[in-house]
């Protein structure tokens, strides 16, 4: 059997003015609070090092240049590195990236327990609006600041499994499990910064938990993969996030779920073997699946 101890490391809110070291310290306490309980991974949420910029509309993006970084790791998040390498613990972290030339993406990375980055995914579903929408009470302006991820959905092999990554949006389409999938994941990592509120449908806002839960339990049902799915949560400059960080099984069942919008880490032993008992029956790709009908899902 192949077990290992994953945890999910969820944020409460990041103020705007909050330094990325104090963010930083933050995961740290996580780290440490799932490293002593015997965790090999954790997964922190996406842009973790800043609050949700992408709720302000600013005329010149550059005066939002230091939500970014220019390099991975640097002096801010280098104590996180340092400290997964003395706890023995791979991570997966979401950031907002400037790249050398000049390109923004909304990114996420794979370390491992010896604090080589060995896997990076940029965000490919970006949700929200690319323009000033003075009628929101909160805008979502990831059109506006990012690109489109341009490395595909990867899969790496660490810590003796196949791990993927996602991020927020990304989850709801099930074209992101699929691919995932197809390309062999056991297990797949995602944060999120999710609003409560959805302006262009209020009356969804009552199912913004159910929605997220709804989409990574089919995610990994119809894939066969386990997720560790986590959380910026709660009351953060006057926007409310949802908490609900989850582990899934590739059953589809919830087996850790957070409580409350606070830091707080969710854990659980998953066995990555246990993706066969999906994957060799019922969504057995090979034996089931019929791309030749699905030419549609790929049409631009
Ligand atoms: N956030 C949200 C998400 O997909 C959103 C955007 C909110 C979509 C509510 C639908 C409903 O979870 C990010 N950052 O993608």
């Amino acid at each position: 059997m192949r077990n290992m101890v994953v945890a999910g490391g969820q944020l409460g809110p990041i103020s705007r003015d909050e330094t990325k070291a104090s963010a930083v310290n933050r995961m740290i306490a996580l780290m440490h609070q799932a490293a002593s309980r015997g965790a090999q991974l954790i997964v922190y949420p996406e842009l973790a090092l800043t609050t949700f910029f992408p709720r302000w509309w600013v005329e010149n993006k550059t005066d939002f240049d230091h939500m970014f970084e220019r390099e991975m790791p640097n002096k801010d998040v280098l104590p996180l590195f340092e400290a997964s390498k003395k706890l023995n613990i791979a991570f997966h972290i979401g950031y907002a990236e400037l790249t050398p030339d000049g390109h923004r993406y909304n990114t996420a990375i794979m370390v491992n327990n010896f604090g080589k980055i060995i896997g990076k995914y940029r965000k490919i579903h970006l949700p929200g609006h690319s323009d000033n929408q003075e009628w929101r009470p909160f805008q979502h302006l990831e059109k506006y600041y990012f690109e489109k991820g341009n490395l595909g959905f990867p899969v790496f092999d660490a810590l003796d499994a196949k791990i993927g990554m996602c991020i927020c949006n990304d989850r709801r389409w099930p074209e992101t499990w699929r691919v995932l999938g197809l390309k062999g994941a056991e297990l797949v990592v995602l944060g999120y910064n999710t609003p409560l509120h959805y302006p262009l449908a209020p009356e969804h806002d009552h199912l913004q938990y159910f929605h997220n839960e709804l989409s990574i339990q089919a995610g990994c049902y119809q894939n066969g993969v386990w997720s560790v799915a986590v959380a910026k949560a709660g009351f953060e400059e006057g926007c409310e996030l949802i908490g609900g960080s989850l582990i899934v099984a590739p059953t589809g069942e919830v087996i850790a779920r957070s409580q409350g919008p606070d830091d707080q880490i969710i854990i659980a032993e998953i066995n990555l073997d246990r993706c066969q008992e999906i994957q060799e029956n019922i969504f057995n790709f090979v034996e089931h699946r019929q791309p030749r009908e699905y030419s549609l899902l790929t049409d631009e």
